[in-house]
């Protein structure tokens, strides 16, 4: 399908063509460790590349402000309906153009600027809209962090009520994008709870695994839930938000006309495909596969010498500690991108090195999986990382594995992108 479309753009665009080709190309021709990136099914970018990409139809079903909206009041209702069964919510708003506009939205519905809210420091696995300096949320509301335990590198409830009680917040925000551990949503609603809290669980990373039933749901125990539909989801790019009927109207509003103008259908059209896809049998088998095949990844490393936070994985992360080998993230990052694998950088929770260089990579199995990557392939990726990383500055071995590389991924083709990409011009 990508071909055809490729080809169809080339008549009247060569120049986007070309770099689609080539985009299409790397893709193909590397083996991709970024935890929060995936290949979603063909027939979810076929619906993406759909004429509803065309439509306006500001508002919420039946109440549009625009003509010629009863297809698309089918396919977001159709959407809604999807999330509310896949993860047994009373609410579902699909419209969030991203994980941060449903964070944005969220906060706008439930806080007042300048309230106080808990999350997880970047630099411990959170994340950018969880109330960094840089971005609105640390702008606009007075974050307070708490981070993980120095020993175990696992969330330290006990000191995470501690600091609630101290703190009073409004909001607690629990949820990451480099925590490698089962999160308990149930000990955050307590806590939260015993302070006078609301609780915003941010599952954008885990979402696939708690459709899976893989992962304990925050849906019960949050009063807001926030998502992407990218990552293990599966879907297109995209966020939702789930909460219970008492929050709907605030919701939706914050989300329409609070933060945000027309929905973008066509990406409403794929999400829901991606809900229906996340509720077949096949589905949990896939999250199973993205789990095992994390754990055979941080164990191999593990038995080459590298150090894993925390100790290994419950979920699709493994986050290694490169200090031992006094590389940092970037130069690993660098290194491994050269040899055809594809990483990136992360702090790591008391990372003396700032965030351009950090002391880590986040390394993650979705996208493999997808592909079709298995145990065999994580042991065999295991030691090609390590060789790299062990000699970050040999040119030599970063062709040899390559070149391994490469021929490992033409045996596992990225679902609807036709076999011709694998002799692609970029890596010869
Ligand atoms: N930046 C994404 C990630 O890589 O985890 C989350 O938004």
């Amino acid at each position: 399908m990508k071909v055809y479309k490729t080809s169809l753009l080339a008549q009247c665009d060569s120049e986007v063509a070309r770099i689609i080709q080539l985009e299409t190309e790397r893709q193909t021709n590397t083996i991709n460790l970024v935890a929060s990136e995936n290949h979603a099914h063909p027939s979810v970018l076929e619906a993406q590349s759909c004429l509803l990409t065309d439509k306006y139809a500001e508002g919420y079903p039946k109440h549009r402000y625009y003509g010629g909206c009863i297809y698309a009041d089918a396919i977001e209702t159709l959407a809604i309906e999807r999330a509310k069964k896949l993860f047994q919510a009373e609410h579902a708003n699909v419209q969030p153009h991203s994980g941060s506009q449903a964070n944005m939205a969220a906060y706008s519905a439930l806080l007042e600027h300048g309230d106080t809210v808990m999350g997880l420091d970047l630099s411990h696995g959170g994340h950018l809209t969880h109330g960094s300096k840089v971005n609105f949320s640390g702008r606009w509301y007075n974050f307070i962090f708490y981070g993980v335990n120095a020993k175990t590198e696992m969330l330290d409830y006990d000191e995470i009520e501690k600091l609630a009680l101290a703190c009073k917040p409004k909001l607690i925000v629990a949820g990451a994008s480099a925590y490698p551990r089962t999160i308990d949503f149930e000990r955050f609603s307590y806590i939260a709870h015993r302070v006078g809290a609301k609780l915003l669980a941010d599952m954008a990373h885990i979402a696939g695994m708690v459709a899976a039933g893989l992962h304990p749901s925050p849906v019960p125990y949050a009063e807001v839930v926030t998502s992407t539909t990218q990552k293990t989801l599966r879907g297109p790019r995209g966020g939702f938000i789930l909460c219970n009927e008492d929050l709907a109207s605030a919701i939706d509003a914050a989300v329409f006309p609070g933060i945000q103008g027309g929905p973008a259908m066509h990406i409403i059209a794929a999400k829901a495909v991606c809900f229906y896809q996340a509720m077949q049998p096949e589905f949990i088998d896939y999250q199973l596969s993205i789990l095992r095949n994390a754990k055979v990844l941080a164990a191999e490393l593990q038995n080459y010498g590298m150090r894993i936070i925390s100790g290994g994985t419950d979920n699709h992360i493994v986050l290694v500690d490169l200090s031992p080998r006094g590389i940092s993230g970037k130069e690993a990052e660098e290194a491994l991108e050269a040899a055809g694998i594809l990483v990136n950088r992360n702090t790591i929770p008391f990372d003396p090195k700032p965030p351009h260089l950090t002391s880590g990579i986040r390394l993650g199995t979705p996208a493999l999986t997808t592909r079709g990557f298995g145990v065999e392939e994580m042991k065999h990726i295991a030691a090609l990382i390590t060789k790299v990383i062990f000699h970050p500055g040999d040119e030599r071995i970063q062709k040899q594995v390559c070149q391994e590389v490469k021929e490992m991924c033409q045996r596992f083709p990225i679902p609807g992108v036709a076999g011709e990409y694998t002799k692609g011009s970029i890596n010869g």
